[in-house]
Formats: structure tokens, sequence, C-alpha cells
């Protein structure tokens, strides 16, 4: 997410699609702007699915962005709490999505004021992949192995070196710490957040193996992090959303805006008219092919047949819960099996 000058919250598509939301209180009327809906309410009690809600503000990807996250904290009416360091609002409460940090220039400020904010209940944090990806870089296991939990690669450590110049020594592992204690989702009356995807099948899977919805042992970590471990992909559903392998569907593969190689793309699984593995499979247009060019454009089915055949459905909001994870399989006489592991978590 980035935090428009006006400081507005402008939400990527995922985030749209998190659920209910409502604005600052005291201007009322409904409105959409930068692409996000804002309700506002002054008499009313704000409602969320045909139930009352508490006045919540949903603050998606700050990603080291303090500058930007404490202007929007005070446009939406938040003071700041000299007692906790934070901000505190009188009737509200701000809701972090998850990824506050990675990437930007002011990680250690965003972490003190959400986590004070968090402390003094004053908001809700959940857990992001970035947050996961953090703590299984710094989790070593078997403790004194020498391996670590998210492999220190030459990719991985560059995605991660902002977060680790800015964040040192006791700073870092208490906030490793507080990582860990963050819920993989928050069901709140009549709201709920997850930083991905809303899938009932892989909450129910992080239930059975945590005992809840937060990591309270390394082994839960270690499983959560073999790609061969059906925790694993639950996790990934619900942290970075299902995708779909584009090799598997006679697409190749493509080099992200990072250079990395990858085969698997993260599905729309918001947009519910979409019906072509175009429309369903995000891909940035900085993306390219092995050999450099831009990534063609895709087709659903690839090679043959009509673009119009049914694509494969989404159901990060199915609440049937019967599937391992998000169904991906496509009807009609084009059926077929689309993977939506993972093969690598990937920043983003
Ligand atoms: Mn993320």
């Amino acid at each position: 997410m980035s935090l428009s000058a006006t400081g507005r919250a402008n939400l990527s598509p995922r985030a749209q699609a998190q659920s209910c939301r409502v604005g600052n209180s005291g201007h009322p009327g409904n409105r959409t702007e930068n692409a996000v809906n804002w309700r506002r309410w002054s008499a009313v009690t704000p409602w969320c699915d045909h139930r009352p809600m508490q006045g919540y503000d949903v603050i998606g990807d700050v990603h080291g962005s303090a500058t930007k996250l404490e202007a929007l904290l005070r446009t939406l009416g938040y003071q700041p709490d000299e007692k906790v360091g934070g901000y505190s609002h009188p009737e509200r409460k701000a809701i972090f999505v998850g990824d506050l940090i990675d990437r930007g220039p002011e990680q250690l400020r965003v972490l003190e004021v959400a986590k004070s904010m968090a402390d003094a209940g004053s908001a809700h944090v959940v857990m992001g992949n970035h947050e996961f990806n953090a703590v299984a870089y710094a989790t070593e296991h078997p403790a004194g192995s020498g391996n670590y939990l998210r492999p220190r690669t030459t990719k991985n450590d560059e995605q991660h070196e902002a977060f680790l110049r800015q964040v040192t020594g006791p700073a870092y592992h208490d906030y490793i710490a507080w990582f860990r204690t963050l819920p993989l989702w928050l069901d709140l009356d009549g709201m709920r957040v997850v930083h991905a995807c809303w899938h009932e099948a892989s909450m129910r899977l992080v239930e059975d193996a945590l005992g809840g919805n937060r990591f309270t042992t390394d082994d839960q970590l270690a499983r959560a992090s073999d790609p061969s471990d059906p925790l694993y992909t639950a996790v990934e559903i619900l942290l970075k959303g299902p995708e779909i392998s584009l090799r598997d569907h006679g697409q190749p593969a493509y080099h992200d805006k990072g250079g990395h190689p990858r085969d698997h793309a993260r599905i729309r699984w918001w947009a519910d008219d979409a019906t072509t593995l175009r429309e369903l499979a995000l891909l940035d247009g900085s993306f390219t092919t092995d050999a450099g060019l831009p990534y063609p454009t895709l087709r659903w089915p690839p090679n043959h047949g009509p673009t119009s055949t049914a694509a494969p459905s989404r159901s990060c909001s199915a609440t049937t819960g019967d599937q391992a994870h998000p169904s991906t399989s496509s009807t009609g006489r084009h059926k077929r099996r689309a993977s939506t592991s993972a093969p690598s978590r990937e920043a983003s």
C-alpha cells in the first residue's frame, strides 16, 4: 500500500478487497477516493455485513514509510500520545494489515508507532508475509545448526537488507519476538482482517497445526517454511494469496521486477468477473521473459480455444472449507487442474 499526499489510504487491489472498512467519524456520507471506499459516518452506527461494528481505520502495507503513516494518522484524527509514543483516537482503532517493514527508510519508527499503539490498545496488527519472512530469517532451526528457516541467500539478504540495517541490536530481537506473536488473521465483531486472502480451509488447517492463529513454537515455523508441508501452503495463501502455475497452463516462466525467475503468478481472487487467464493472473507490466522481452499477453486457455472458456475459480472468501487450498480448477471442456502451490515466499 502507498499512502497518498492527502493522507488517505491508497490500497492495493488486494487490500481493497479486504472486507469492510469505515473511515473517520464526523463526516457523513460515503465516498470513493483513490479507488478506496471510505465510508464516513456521523450520527449513525457503522454497519458491516448487516452487523454493527466499532470505528476502525484499516491501514495497509506501510513498508517503512513512517512520515506518510504519521501524516495519515493525523489526517484520520489520531493524536500523538506522549505516554505511549504512538497515536490514539478517542473513538477509533487502527488496524495494520501487515507488511510494516522492508523497503522504506523509516522502518524502526513505523514499528515504534505500530507496536506502541497495539500495546496501548489503539491498534490491532496482523502478520504480513514480510513479518513472517523476518521471523524465518532470524530463526535458526534446529538451534545451533547454522540453518535458518529463511535461507540466507543473496536474494533473501537483499530483500531484507534495509530492515537489517535499520533495526539492529536489542530492537532487532525485540521486534522479531513481537512479530512472532502477531495473529495471522483477525475476526472482530463484524470485521475480518487478513494480509492477503481470507480462506477458511487454510485457516482451519492453521488452527489445527498451531492451536490458534499465532505461531508459538519454532517447530511450527519450521513446518510453515517447508514447501512440502500443507501448513506452508496454508500460510502462503493467507499471507500472499493463491497462485497459479503459468507453466502448467502452457505459458513461459517469467522474471519479476527484481529480475528473479518465477513461474507462478498471484491470482486476482477478488475479481469475480475474471474469465481469462489474462484477467486472473497478476503480472506486473515490468515482467520479462527469459530472453528479456516483455512478458507476452496471457490467454485462457493457452494456445487454443475461445478465451471466454471459464477460468479457474477463486475461493478466498469461500466458507465451505472442504479444500486444502483454493480451487483453481476450470470447468468445461478445457478442464484442467492448476497448482496453487508457490515455490518460494517472495517479497512483495
Ligand atoms: Mn505482502
